[in-house]
Formats: C-alpha cells, structure tokens, sequence
C-alpha cells in the first residue's frame, strides 16, 4: 500500500476532510506526547548536570513512526486497521531514545523518570539485564504521558529506549545488517555481531568500575580551594 493512501485506508468510507483531521489528530497527539517526554528528560538531565557536575544523557533521538512501518507492523501483529489501532492500539507510534555514556546511567535515569507523577509505565523490558539471543541490549519502557486539550486530557503512550554508546553503536549495525538484502554470508556475520555484543558488554562494565575508581580516588584528594584555606 502506498504511504498516501495509509490514513485513508484507515478511515476507509470517510470524506477528504475527515481523513485531514485524523491525520492532524494522530500528529498532534502523538508528537506533543513525545516532546513532553523528551523535555521532562532534558530537564532532568541538567537537574542532574547541576547537583554532579556531570551530564546522564549523552544525546536524545526522537521519531514518529512512519506509515510504512506502521502498516507493517499492524500486518504483522494482525492487527485491524481501524482508528482505535492507529490511537490505542501500537504502543510505540512516539519513540524516544536516549543515549548514555555508563550503564549504571541508564538506571539512575529510569529512576528519576518513574519518579515523576504524570509519568506512568505501561510495559518494561529490560534487554541489559536479559538481552535478546542476538545480543541486542536496551532498557525498553513504555510510558504513559498526559497531554491536555481545552477539552479535556489524554494519555498517550510513548515508547523510551535507553541504551549506552556502546549498546547504540552495535545495535546501529545490526540494523543495518538487517535491512541489506544479499548479503551471502549474513548467518557467520549474525554470529560475529553475537560474539561482539559480549565484547561490548565487558567494555560497559569496565567503563563503569573505571569511573567508579576515578570518582573514589578524586573524593580522597581535597580540593585545591580546601587545601588552600589551610595555608
Ligand atoms: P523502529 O524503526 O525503531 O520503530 P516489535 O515492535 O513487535 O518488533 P516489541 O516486543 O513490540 O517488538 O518491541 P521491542 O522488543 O521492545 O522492540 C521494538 C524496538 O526495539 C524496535 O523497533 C527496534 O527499535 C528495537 N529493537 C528491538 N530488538 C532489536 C534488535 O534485535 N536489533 C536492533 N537493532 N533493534 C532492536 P522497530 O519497530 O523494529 O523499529
């Protein structure tokens, strides 16, 4: 089906006009529900930035799912296309993905996240604590977020991937392994990217005891100021 014609398939025997407003419905819901999420995280970054002297988020990327993938995913999961499959039925039409640089970020993130009153977790998959057979790693949550008409409010879902660099850089890979079609030898590459993610682990969680160390040694090390006060 071709992109055009996905909102109109959808409201099916409904005038130009009708589909318009759905179109603008659909945009309107889902990207301020995502620039809500997206700005409650930047914010809570800088919260954090101000208190540690240190940034948890490395970079944000956001995206409204495409038409394209929506209708493949709504073929995959045998989904009716109908309108309330479009609002209520994919739960990861906003997408946010953040990037940090330590794993123990990721969960001081969360933490701060899921604290928040009109922040509600729908789904959690925890692909760090139990990655994919692949090797695939990423804390996935789905959120619920309310957005505020003049009529009333609504709760969207958002769907927020956290991930370090590192987890961001091998699964940027595998996407594209994916997406390329003959490619002869796509099993032994499947399993070199397998044996990878390990690696990757090891190199994340030596990172985090690195900057353990360095934040233990530099806590027993006074400050210049304090050392000249003394003088
Ligand atoms: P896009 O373009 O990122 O939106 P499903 O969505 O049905 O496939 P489920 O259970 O609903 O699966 O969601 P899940 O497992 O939480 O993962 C969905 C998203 O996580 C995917 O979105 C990818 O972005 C990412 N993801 C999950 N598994 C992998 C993986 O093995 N490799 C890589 N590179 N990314 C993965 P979409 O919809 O596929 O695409």
């Amino acid at each position: 089906m071709e992109n055009r014609d996905f909102y109109d398939d959808i409201v099916d025997k409904r005038t130009i006009s009708d589909s318009r407003r759905l179109r603008q419905g659909f945009s309107i819901r889902f990207r301020t529900a995502m620039d809500f999420v997206v700005d409650k995280l930047q914010f809570l970054s800088h919260e954090f930035e101000l208190e540690n002297n240190y940034a948890l988020i490395d970079s944000i990327q956001h995206r409204i799912k495409s038409p394209d993938s929506i209708l493949e995913k709504v073929d995959r999961k045998h989904l009716p296309k109908t309108r309330q499959t479009l609002f209520t039925g994919l739960h990861d039409i906003a997408g946010v993905r953040v990037i940090t640089r330590f794993i123990s970020d990721v969960y001081t993130l969360e933490d701060m996240l899921l604290h928040q009153p009109d922040v509600r977790v729908v789904q959690r998959k925890d692909y760090i604590e139990h990655p994919k057979d692949n090797g695939y790693r990423s804390l996935h949550i789905i959120v619920s977020v309310p957005i505020y008409f003049s009529s009333g409010t609504e709760n969207i879902d958002v769907e927020i991937q956290i991930r370090t660099i590192a987890m961001n850089f091998w699964a940027s890979v595998e996407h594209e392994l994916n997406y390329k079609k003959d490619i002869p030898n796509k099993d032994a590459i499947r399993a070199d990217l397998a044996h990878t993610a390990q690696s990757i682990t090891k190199l994340d969680t030596k990172m985090d005891s690195l900057r353990a160390d360095i934040w233990h040694q530099a806590e027993d090390v006074p400050d210049a100021e304090d050392s000249d006060e003394g003088d």
